[in-house]
C-alpha cells in the first residue's frame, strides 16, 4: 500500500505539510492528500457534467458524440444536462455566501437591540452605508442606525420586488442597464435560490441559454447579497482592516502554549475565541502552559488575521495537518470548507474538534451550539475545553514543523486608499492610475480561491503569482490563495525580488511614503467574502477613469479552485466583464454550447460571456501558461482602453 502513495514533494510545496503527511503515514492516519490518490481517476461523466440525476427515471449518462444514447429518458440533451448541472453548482456556491450575509445582518440587528455581545466597531462605515442606502441618520443614535441598516440588509432575503439593496447601492449604472436588458437583476437572494432549484427540476427550464443567463443572475446575487453585504456589516461590527503584521505556516503552533485553531468562515465565533483566549490566559498558566495561542485555518483565519493579526497555520487542503502536530488542544469550527474527516484524524490525537452551528455538525466532534446572543458563553467554553486538554498531550506524538514566515495583511480598500493618500493626499487614486497608464503596472489580477488536493498544494497559486509579478502585474489576493502566497513570502516586502522593475518601483515608493521599506508584492485583501473589497477597488478605478470594470486591464484567477463558492465568485466577476482564469475545469466539458458560452471569445462565437458582458473564463492548468494567457488579455484590454 505504502509504495503506491505519491511522494510528498508531488503533493505540496509546503515543507511543514510534507512532514505532517509523512508523519500521518507512519502513524496510519489518512489525510486528504492520500485519500485523493486512493480515489484515483475521476468519473468521466461527472467530470464532463453529463450525468443527470434530476428524477427517478435516471440517473442518465450521455457521452456526447459517443456510441451510446445522446439523450436521457426524457429527451434531455447534453447541453441541457450540463447547463442545469452547472446552474445548480453555482447555486450551491452562492447559498453559503448569502446565508453568511444573513447571519451577519441578524447579528448586527441583535447587537443594535442589545441582545448580542458585540459592538459597533466602525460607526463611520455604518453611517456611510446608511446614507448610501438612503436611510435617515441625522438625529439618530448609532444603535438606531445599525438597526435600520440591518433591517434593510434583511430585505435582501424578504422583498418581493425591486433590486437587491446592496446592488442598487453599489452597481455601476451602465453595467446595471446591461443586466436589466438581459433580465438578470435579482431582487431577493432567497427567492433566487428557490428559483434556481425550481428551474433545474425535471420538466422545468430546458433552454441552455436561458439557464446560463440564470447562472449569471446567481453570480450577481452572490456578489451583492453575499459578498458585499457580509464584508460591509462585518466591518461595521468588527472594524475595517488596516495594515497588520503576522506569521504563516505550521510553525505558528507553539509547543509550550495551549493552541486553539479557528476554522471556517463566519467571524462571529472566531473573533470571540480570540477575545476569550486573551481573557483566560491565567487559567492556561495555571495548568502549566505559557499562555494561549490562537491561530487560523481557511477564511476564519483571514477574518482574524486581517483585523487582529492572528497567525495562519495553513489553508484548505492541509487543514488536517495542525492536528497531526500533536500540539493543538482544540479546533473550533463553524461552517464551510471544514473536512468531515477532522474528528477521525483527531481520534489518534488529543485535539478536540468542536462544531458550533446547528446545521454543521460532524459525528465524533463535540458540539457547543453557537448563537450570537450566546457568543461569550460559547467562546469561553471552547477556550476552557482547550485548557483542559493541554494535559492530555502525548509528547511522543508531538512534532511541530519549525518553518515560519512573516507576512503583512489588512489591505482593505480603505487601507489601500489611505496608503495612496500618503503619496497624493488630494487625489489618492491618481498615482495608481498614472502608473497603470505609464505601464509600470501592466494590470491587476486578483488571485482568489482555494487549494485542492488534485493540484500540488500552493504550487499553482505561488507560480501564477510570481509569473504575473515578474511581468509587472499587480496582484491582490483573498481566501486560501492568499494563504498560499503568505506561506511563501509573497505577503512580505522580501518577496519584492519577484516583481518586474516597474511594479517594484511603485510598491517601494508607496511603501516608503507609509514608513515601510516597501509594500509587499501581493496585497492580502481578506477572506472569500472580501472579494467584494477587490470589486470595490476595481469599481473605484473604473469610476475614476470614467469607464466600467469590463474596460479595465484586470482579471481574476483561481488556480487551485475547489469549492463551488469560488465558482459563484468567478461568475460574479464574469458578470462585470472581468476575465476569470480557472486551473481546474468546472464540469461543463460535455456541452460545446456551455463551454463556448463561458470560454469562447466574442469574435469566435455569437453567444458568449465575452460578447454579452466583456469577460470570459480561461481554463489552463499550467500556471505559467495561464499567467501568459491572462497577460495577453490584459494587453488587449489596455490596447482598447489606452489605444496602445
Ligand atoms: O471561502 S478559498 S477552500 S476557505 S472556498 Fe474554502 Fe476555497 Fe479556502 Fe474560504 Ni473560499
Amino acid at each position: 500500500m505504502k509504495e503506491k502513495l505519491l511522494s510528498v514533494e508531488d503533493l505540496t510545496i509546503d515543507t511543514g505539510v510534507q512532514q505532517m503527511i509523512l508523519k500521518s503515514r507512519d502513524e496510519g492516519v489518512k489525510t486528504a492528500f492520500d485519500r485523493n490518490s486512493e480515489i484515483g481517476a475521476r468519473c468521466t461523466f461527472g467530470e464532463l457534467g453529463v450525468c443527470c440525476k434530476r428524477c427517478l427515471a435516471g440517473p442518465c449518462r450521455i457521452l456526447p458524440g459517443g456510441k451510446g444514447p445522446q439523450t436521457g429518458v426524457c429527451g434531455a440533451t447534453a447541453d441541457q444536462i450540463v447547463a442545469r448541472n452547472f446552474l445548480e453548482m453555482v447555486a450551491q456556491g452562492m447559498a453559503p455566501h448569502i446565508e453568511h450575509a444573513r447571519e451577519v445582518a441578524l447579528t448586527l440587528l441583535e447587537t443594535a437591540e442589545g441582545k448580542a455581545p458585540y459592538e459597533i466597531k466602525n460607526p463611520e462605515k455604518l453611517i456611510n452605508i446608511a446614507s448610501k442606502l438612503g436611510l435617515t441618520v441625522d438625529g439618530k443614535e448609532i444603535e438606531e442606525v445599525a438597526k435600520d441598516v440591518a433591517l434593510k440588509a434583511l430585505e435582501s432575503f424578504q422583498q418581493q420586488y425591486g433590486i437587491l439593496p446592496w446592488l442598487e447601492m453599489n452597481a455601476n449604472q451602465k453595467t446595471l442597464a446591461r443586466w436589466k436588458e438581459l433580465n438578470i437583476i435579482p431582487a431577493n437572494a432567497h427567492h433566487e435560490l428557490t428559483v434556481a432549484i425550481n428551474r433545474v427540476t425535471m420538466g422545468s427550464d430546458a433552454d441552455p441559454v436561458n439557464l446560463l443567463l440564470g447562472v449569471m443572475r446567481l453570480g450577481i446575487t452572490d456578489g451583492y447579497a453575499g459578498l458585499h453585504l457580509s464584508t460591509d456589516l462585518q466591518d461595521v461590527l468588527f472594524g475595517t482592516p488596516g495594515l497588520v503584521k503576522s506569521k504563516y505556516r505550521l510553525g505558528v503552533i507553539k509547543e509550550k502554549m495551549v493552541n486553539i485553531s479557528v476554522h471556517g468562515h463566519i467571524p462571529m465565533l472566531a473573533d470571540k475565541v480570540v477575545e476569550w483566549a486573551e481573557k483566560l490566559e491565567d487559567e492556561a498558566k495555571a495548568v502549566g502552559a505559557e499562555g494561549i495561542n490562537v491561530f487560523g485555518i481557511c477564511c476564519s483565519a483571514n477574518e482574524v488575521l486581517m483585523r487582529k493579526g492572528i497567525p495562519v497555520a495553513t489553508n484548505f487542503a492541509s487543514q488536517e495537518a495542525p492536528i497531526l502536530t500533536g500540539a493543538v488542544e482544540a479546533m473550533a469550527v463553524d461552517i464551510q470548507c471544514v473536512m468531515p474527516s477532522l474528528p477521525t484524524v483527531s481520534n489518534d490525537y488529543h485535539t478536540e474538534v468542536i462544531t458550533s452551528l446547528p446545521y454543521s455538525k460532524i459525528p465524533g466532534a463535540s458540539h457547543i451550539e453557537f448563537t450570537p446572543a450566546k457568543a461569550d458563553e460559547v467562546a469561553q467554553a471552547i477556550v476552557r475545553k482547550a485548557i483542559a486538554n493541554f494535559g492530555k498531550r502525548d509528547p511522543e506524538k508531538m512534532q511541530i514543523p519549525p518553518e515560519i514566515v512573516d507576512a503583512y495583511a489588512g489591505f482593505s480598500t480603505e487601507q489601500i486608499v489611505e496608503a495612496l493618500k500618503n503619496v497624493n493626499p488630494e487625489d489618492p487614486l491618481k498615482p495608481l492610475v498614472d502608473n497603470i497608464k505609464a505601464g509600470n503596472i501592466l494590470g491587476v489580477v486578483a488571485l482568489v480561491g482555494c487549494t485542492n488536493p488534485r493540484v500540488k498544494q500552493d504550487w499553482a497559486n505561488v507560480e501564477m503569482a510570481k509569473e504575473l509579478l515578474k511581468h509587472n502585474v499587480m496582484v491582490v489576493a483573498t481566501g486560501c490563495s492568499a494563504h498560499s502566497l503568505g506561506k511563501f513570502g509573497l505577503l512580505s516586502p522580501e518577496g519584492l525580488e519577484y516583481c518586474g522593475d516597474g511594479l517594484k518601483q511603485v510598491l517601494t515608493a508607496v511603501g516608503q511614503a507609509n514608513g515601510m521599506e516597501a509594500l509587499p508584492p501581493v496585497l492580502h485583501m481578506g477572506s472569500c467574502v472580501d472579494n467584494s473589497r477587490i470589486a470595490d477597488l476595481v469599481s473605484a478605478l473604473a469610476d475614476y477613469i470614467g469607464v466600467e470594470a469590463k474596460d479595465l486591464p484586470v482579471a481574476g484567477s483561481t488556480p487551485e479552485i475547489m469549492n463551488p463558492k469560488a465558482l459563484a465568485i468567478g461568475v460574479y466577476f464574469l458578470a462585470h466583464g472581468v476575465d476569470v482564469h480557472v486551473g481546474i475545469m468546472p464540469p461543463i466539458g460535455g456541452s460545446e454550447l456551455v463551454t463556448n458560452f463561458l470560454t469562447g471569445s466574442k469574435e469566435e462565437h455569437e453567444l458568449t460571456t465575452d460578447g454579452l458582458f466583456g469577460g470570459k473564463v480561461i481554463y489552463e492548468k499550467d500556471p505559467i501558461e495561464a499567467a501568459h494567457v491572462v497577460i495577453e488579455r490584459i494587453k488587449k484590454k489596455r490596447a482598447e482602453l489606452l489605444g496602445e
